[in-house]
């Protein structure tokens, strides 16, 4: 098999990725890292040295892929499934882009944030970058509450795009971290579309044996 991707299924970026995967029906050998286990992570960090997943390879081309959103450019391009994931049109294509970059520097990485600081030693938390992630967090939701408050069905409208991808995860976790229905309902029937979508259904899924891990329960 040509591709072979390096995640955790766990991990709300390679989830993102795994969207994708799914919606193009790319086949692909996954590569499980388990990054507590020093094997596992040495041969990672051989594939890729700074050491974030998911990162893809494509063996018949002799390249490796880091970044998510760099992953799914390249998919579209290389793999295309039956809808591009990135618009054809410049404007609609520049627009997934930038909500795309909205939900993985707004959502998830402050999502991470949270949820990683508690796994921190005690007396090494960060309680005000805590507080400055969650500050951005709700600013970002209340940004995406109305924008889907317009009726679309995809954050693009009726299309299911890239931006969709990086949306489903962040938001998954942020609503077992606290619900989006109570504050945030446009948003939390969005996470509900999402969430019935098959590609992320099977990603679900497949990370299910591990939400055990997953601080907080
Ligand atoms: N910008 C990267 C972010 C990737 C990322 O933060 N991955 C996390 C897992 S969701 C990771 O590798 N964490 C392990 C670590 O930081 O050691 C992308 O879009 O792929």
């Amino acid at each position: 098999m040509s591709l072979k991707l390096y995640f955790h299924p766990l991990s709300s970026f390679c989830q993102k990725v795994l969207i994708a995967l799914y919606e193009t029906e790319t086949p692909f050998e996954p590569v499980l890292v388990d990054l507590m286990d020093a094997t596992s992570n040495a041969e990672f960090q051989k594939v890729w040295p700074i050491g974030k997943f998911p990162v893809l390879r494509d063996e018949a081309k002799d390249r490796t892929i880091p970044e998510s959103s760099i992953i799914i450019e390249y998919l579209d391009q290389h793999f295309p499934g039956k809808a591009p994931l990135v618009p054809a049109d410049p404007d609609f294509a520049r627009q997934t882009r930038f909500r795309d970059r909205f939900f993985d520097l707004y959502l998830n990485v402050p999502m991470q944030k949270v949820v990683t600081d508690r796994l921190r030693p005690q007396g090494q938390n960060d309680p005000s970058g805590v507080e400055e992630a969650r500050g951005l967090i709700e600013r970002a939701l209340g940004l995406l509450e109305e924008d889907m408050a317009q009726g679309k069905t995809w954050c693009m409208g009726e299309d299911f795009t890239m931006a969709d991808c990086a949306a489903a995860p962040p938001l998954f976790y942020l609503d077992r971290i606290k619900p989006l229905a109570d504050t945030r309902p446009h948003a939390a029937a969005y996470l509900g579309r999402l969430k019935a979508r098959p590609s992320y259904a099977r990603a679900l899924k497949e990370a299910e044996p591990y939400f055990n891990l997953f601080p907080g329960g």
